[in-house]
């Protein structure tokens, strides 16, 4: 640990809700430092039996939907219920989205001067999966200092809706009217996953707009076959501007937690979480530690030609390179 930094530091600064330390812990479980990655699990694995209290709510949807603003504007009535919130973001594209977390933390001026709101980008410049793993750790950071709702927020597209929604309980997808869902690049898959589809910006010209759009989705997802959950998905129309709807769907989170609480899938859900969790982590770390072995790197080179050349399967690749690392182990 940091000179002062000691174990008891952090968890007991997380555990007492100090924010400060919040934002240091989620830092050290962020590094790459092999020192800082040994302490970050000790800190986690004393922190996890506070942890798993909030609802934890993925906000997903195109750039400019309004996912910023919408956090903004529900994190502010949630926070006037005397409730604690923590708005995170997943960013696996580095460069291009600094600008928009940069604009994220202007647009949610209100919210970040809150004392019962945390706001926190997550560390960009990583592959999804680490990325995903970060958010995860963060969100159980922050539960473990006591904040009841945690939204994650998607930045860009692609990959992120579908790790975000492997995080969270409720999975909410904004979409905007009068862009056909082609424009909005929102596949049905996604549209799929949701628990509840808000058309955006439904105010002043748009209103009309925006419930025609209601229309139209509701009768979409109609054609979708129950998920697991049992929970019927809901559209609903908001504006964060006039603050219309943001009510609502407070009130749909908490009925789809009350009704999944009492089928059990909200439980069995986290823990099918938790194990997939589980593995990645695992394959990870074989992937790291495989590519620390000059030998086993040089050979995952050369099967690649090798299959570019169509003289090997990627199948008998495969295998090869496993029996190079199990040869590379044995001989450290
Ligand atoms: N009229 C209207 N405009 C809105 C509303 N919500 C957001 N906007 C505007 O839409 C633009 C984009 O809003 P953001 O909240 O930044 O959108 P975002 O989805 O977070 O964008 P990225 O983080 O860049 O992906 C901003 O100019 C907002 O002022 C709304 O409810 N009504
Ligand atoms: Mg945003």
């Amino acid at each position: 640990m940091k000179p002062g930094f000691s174990l008891s530091y952090y968890v007991d600064g997380v555990l007492s809700g100090n924010r400060v330390v919040l934002g240091q812990a989620i830092t050290l479980v962020e590094s790459f430092l092999p020192k800082d990655q040994e302490n970050a699990g000790a800190v986690l694995e004393k922190i996890l039996p506070d942890t798993g209290k909030s609802i934890r709510v993925g906000v997903t949807g195109v750039p400019g939907v309004g996912k910023s603003t919408f956090i903004e504007a529900l994190g502010l009535y949630v926070v006037r219920q005397e409730k604690k919130i923590a708005v995170l973001s997943i960013d696996p594209s580095s460069p291009l989205t600094k600008g928009s977390i940069l604009g994220d933390k202007t647009r949610m001026e209100e919210l970040s001067k809150n004392p019962n709101a945390f706001i926190r980008p997550t560390a960009s410049g990583l592959a999804i999966g680490g990325v995903a793993n970060h958010t995860r750790e963060a969100m159980l950071l922050c539960e473990a200092a006591g904040f009841d709702v945690i939204f994650v927020e998607t930045v860009g597209v692609g990959q992120s809706e579908v790790s975000v929604k492997k995080m969270v309980d409720f999975f909410l997808l904004l979409m905007l009217a009068g862009a056909g869902d082609e424009l909005q690049g929102i596949k049905k898959g996604i549209m799929e996953m949701a628990d509840a589809i808000a058309i955006t910006k439904a105010d002043g010209d748009n209103i009309k707009k925006a419930s025609e759009a209601q229309a139209d989705y509701q009768h979409a997802l109609h054609l979708f076959s129950t998920p697991d959950s049992g929970w019927k998905p809901k559209v609903l129309t908001t504006s964060a501007l006039s603050g219309d709807g943001i009510d609502k769907i407070w009130k749909v989170i908490q009925q789809y937690r009350d009704q999944t609480e009492k089928s059990g899938y909200f439980d069995q859900n986290r823990s099918d979480q938790n194990i997939a969790w589980f593995h990645d982590c695992f394959d990870q770390l074989v992937r790291a530690d495989l590519s620390q072995h000059q030998s086993v790197r040089s050979n995952l080179i050369s099967l690649e030609e090798e299959i570019r050349q169509s003289k090997l399967s990627a199948r008998s690749a495969a295998q090869q390179l496993l029996d190079r690392y199990h040869q590379a182990i044995q001989k450290p």
